[in-house]
């Protein structure tokens, strides 16, 4: 039953006239026994979550899925999981890591952690194009198509660790993505050095080019860096310091008051790469950005930083310290005359709200509030980015930029609004990303769900209404509208892209290496038998010949440790040794037809005389 009503034009107009029909009934008698203001606040909060059987959601979620190594999509309102798509983790029914292609991509690295996703963009709002993911555990940046949803591309960032905060150009379109490194290390860090003096080490801001996935060049700077983001000009990069310490233990990390946003000059470092102006480090361009050199501004922000968030308007950064209980408000358009020398880089700092307790991150509504989650407070609280300006400016006139606190459940990580990092920011959904659960769901043991809050932000007050349990660790998402990715998405895939795609089954030998191509229409394989010898390399290469939407068969070779689906129109490849003699069953895996079970033929290893 839903709680909550829909805003008008973005249902059919049977939905409208029967949510209109059952307001008009609750309302009246609503009002017989409730009070007059909370009937005002449930009238404004009237974003609900049931997408009803055969409806679709408005928006696409992309979540990263943390240390599983996935990202997973999510449709809004519903929060119903819609796709798992296997990154930087093996998964046996796509057969990612296991098929040639992403094996090669893997590089024999089986673990990954997925915090940031962020989408391709034109001119400050989402082209539908791509997603792109940091890999935290193994310093990996990956690429995902989102015309088929699947990992493209996926590359090591060199002499950085703790590949974290991941943000792509946002204007004019997206030509560089900029990933940082969290964890210091010696830039070549080869353990010939000394390990006792941490203060040597070094950590990069990295470049990368968004359409050949190719380093375009390193920053290196003294300090860690943490979150990135980008600004909406196509001038500036900015990521969070929480070492400026330069420790390598906890306390030495929280000597200071104040460590850093750092903010990245993209003339100065385009400049930097046409004058040569850099030195070469394993065949990486490495600019220096320490202060002084005019590629970046150190700007002094309260204790250990975390996130990094650019308002919708493009004016200001927000960035918080996690134990400072406050955001730090910086005017992009200061930033200039700080880089030009005219003013001090605190001097771009025009307001610092007190918001709460573990400031974590920050999303907005794009009318002029800020969202900023609270880890220790358990909350998300709502604060008008302009009244905390006039209050930094004013102090004395006193009062306080918070406009609404919610309760969450629990321990929120980071939040999200509805394209919220685009320009069309349009403030009607928030996702609280909770990393506790505790009692909210059914117990399933010790380990339990993350929890994603669902929250209407359309009225003056937030409103909870939807818990979404999720598998470990949720970090970040983005919620794009649905006509912005939806055009893009296929149904079958381009056939002959693949250079590889079956037409004609047949067997090719080479030495011991034998070629199968092997065509799948439903309910059969091309072929009933492929007979090799033990010890043969083998390499099967399948086509999904089924042109149906949705039509897609599995191929998974029985003791072999082998296991993919292809989708319509896909090919798949996978190379191994046949080193088992005997009879083993190929058979589909995904139930496509009537006669799925029968779909299957033999794999027949002569033994070795
Ligand atoms: Cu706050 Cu890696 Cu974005 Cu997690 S990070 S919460
Ligand atoms: Cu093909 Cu089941
Ligand atoms: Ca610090």
């Amino acid at each position: 039953m839903s709680r909550y009503w829909l805003p008008k034009g973005l249902r059919s107009w049977r939905g409208i006239f029967f949510t209109a029909l059952t307001a008009s009934i609750v309302a009246v008698v609503t009002v017989s026994i409730v009070s007059f203001p909370s009937l005002v606040e449930a009238k404004k909060n009237k974003l609900r979550t049931e997408v009803k059987p055969g409806e679709l959601d408005d928006y696409y979620v992309f979540e990263s899925g943390g240390h599983s190594g996935e990202i997973r999509v999510l449709g809004v309102p519903s929060m119903r999981l819609l796709k798992r798509i296997p990154v930087f983790n093996i998964d046996s029914a796509s057969g990612w890591g296991i098929t040639d292609k992403s094996k090669a991509m893997l590089g024999g690295l089986m673990v990954g952690d997925t915090h940031h996703v962020h989408g391709s963009y034109k001119d400050g709002t989402y082209d539908g194009k791509y997603v792109w993911v940091n890999d935290k555990a193994n310093s990996r940046v990956a690429r995902i198509r989102l015309d088929v949803m699947e990992t493209d591309s996926i590359i090591k960032i060199p002499h950085a660790q703790g590949a974290h905060g991941i943000f792509p150009q946002r204007y004019p379109q997206t030509d560089w993505v900029v990933i940082n490194s969290e964890f210091r290390t010696p830039l070549e860090n080869n353990g010939k050095g000394n390990f006792e003096d941490a203060s040597t080490y070094e950590g990069v801001h990295t470049i990368i080019d968004a359409h050949t996935m190719k380093i375009v060049c390193q920053i290196q700077v003294p300090c860690n860096l943490d979150l990135a983001a980008t600004d909406y000009q196509g001038k500036y990069s900015f990521a969070t310091s929480y070492n400026s310490e330069g420790g390598a233990t906890i306390s030495q990390m929280l000597a200071k008051d104040r460590d850093w946003l750092v903010v990245f000059n993209w003339d100065a470092i385009k400049a930097a790469l046409k004058k040569g102006s850099y030195k070469v480090v394993d065949g990486v361009k490495m600019i220096d950005g320490h202060a002084g050199t005019g590629i970046a501004i150190y700007i002094p922000i309260p204790k250990n930083p975390h996130g990094v968030n650019i308002s919708p308007d493009g004016k200001y950064a927000v960035a918080s310290g996690k134990v400072s209980p406050t955001a730090s408000v910086i005017a992009i358009d200061k930033l200039a005359d700080a880089f030009a020398g005219k003013i001090q880089p605190k001097d771009c700092i025009v307001a610092e709200p007190q918001i709460g307790l573990g400031p974590l991150h920050t999303t907005f509504d794009g009318r002029g509030n800020a969202y900023t989650s609270l880890f220790i407070d358990s909350q998300i609280v709502k604060w008008n980015i302009q009244k905390a300006i006039d209050l930094y400016q004013h102090p004395k006139e006193g009062g306080t930029a918070v406009v609404d606190r919610l309760d969450i459940h629990y321990q929120v990580g980071h939040t999200m609004a509805s394209m919220a990092e685009t320009k069309d920011a349009d403030g009607k959904f928030l996702i609280s990303l909770n990393k506790i659960s505790k009692d909210r769901f059914l117990n399933v043991g010790p380990f339990k769900p993350d929890n994603d809050q669902l929250v209407d932000i359309s009225g003056k007050k937030m409103k909870l209404i939807l818990d979404e349990p999720a598998y470990a660790e949720p970090h970040d998402c983005i919620i794009v509208r649905r006509d912005l990715v939806e055009p893009h998405v296929k149904q079958r895939f381009d056939m002959d892209a693949n250079p590889d795609a079956v037409h004609k089954n047949s067997i090719e030998r080479n030495g011991n290496h034998v070629t199968v191509r092997l065509t799948a229409n439903a309910p059969v394989y091309g072929m009933q038998d492929v007979e090799v010898n033990q010890g043969d390399e083998v390499t099967f290469i399948v086509t999904n010949q089924d042109e149906i939407p949705d039509l897609s068969h599995g191929f998974c070779i029985s003791d072999y440790g082998i296991n993919f689906v292809i989708a319509p129109f896909q090919t798949k490849k996978v190379t191994f040794t046949a080193d088992k003699p005997g009879i083993y069953w190929i058979y589909c895996t995904n139930f496509c037809h009537a006669l799925h079970l029968e779909m299957r033929l033999r794999f027949l290893v002569k033994a070795k005389a």
